[in-house]
C-alpha cells in the first residue's frame, strides 16, 4: 500500500497558501494569517509567508519542510515579481518540486505572463494553476499533484 504524499506549501505572504491548504482538505472555512507552521494529521505542512520572505528565517523553512515528499511553491497570478532566492527550494535534490500559480480567479490575474516570468527567473519543472476559492479548480490540482488520498487528513495546528 502506498503512503500518503506529504506535501508542504511555501511562498510569499498572502500568496493563498493557507486557503489552498484548507481547500485541499475540503475545508472552505475562513483562513487567518499563518503565525506558525501548521500541520495536518498526516504531516502535510502550511508555512508562514515570512519564512519565505525573510532570509533570516530560511533555515526555519528548510528545517520544517525537511521530511516532505513534495514541495509546492505558491505564487499569485497577479504578482509579476518573483522573490524566490536561487537554490532555496532545491536543498533536497530528490524531492518533487511543483510551482502553483494561485488566485487565478482574480480580475487582474495574468497566469500566462506570470508563468513566463517564473520561467525567466529560472524556475523549472511543473507549473500548475489554481484558484483556491473554486472547488473544481482545487480538485483538478489535487489530481495533478497526486494528492487524492489526502482527503481523509484534517488540518490541525501545532507549534
Ligand atoms: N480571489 C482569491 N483570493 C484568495 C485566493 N486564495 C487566497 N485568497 C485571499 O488572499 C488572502 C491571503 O490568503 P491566505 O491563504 O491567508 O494567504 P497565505 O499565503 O496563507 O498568507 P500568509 O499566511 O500570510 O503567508 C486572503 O484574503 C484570502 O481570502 C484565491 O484563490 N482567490
Ligand atoms: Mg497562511
Amino acid at each position: 500500500m502506498s503512503t500518503p504524499v506529504r506535501f508542504a506549501l511555501v511562498g510569499p505572504v498572502e500568496a493563498g497558501k493557507s486557503t489552498l491548504f484548507r481547500a485541499l482538505h475540503g475545508d472552505d472555512g475562513e483562513v487567518r494569517k499563518t503565525q506558525a507552521v501548521e500541520y495536518d494529521t498526516e504531516g502535510c505542512i502550511d508555512t508562514p509567508g515570512e519564512f519565505f520572505c525573510h532570509p533570516r528565517l530560511h533555515h526555519a523553512l528548510i528545517n520544517s519542510t525537511a521530511d516532505c515528499d513534495l514541495l509546492i511553491y505558491v505564487h499569485p497570478a497577479n504578482d509579476m515579481e518573483c522573490r524566490l532566492p536561487p537554490g532555496l527550494l532545491d536543498v533536497y535534490a530528490q524531492r518533487r518540486l511543483v510551482t502553483v500559480i494561485s488566485k487565478t480567479d482574480l480580475p487582474d490575474a495574468r497566469p500566462d505572463a506570470v508563468e513566463a516570468m517564473l520561467r525567466d527567473q529560472g524556475i523549472g519543472g511543473e507549473i500548475l494553476r489554481v484558484s483556491g476559492l473554486e472547488p473544481d479548480s482545487v480538485a483538478a490540482l489535487k489530481t495533478r499533484l497526486g494528492l487524492n488520498r489526502e482527503s481523509a487528513a484534517k488540518p490541525r495546528q501545532t507549534e
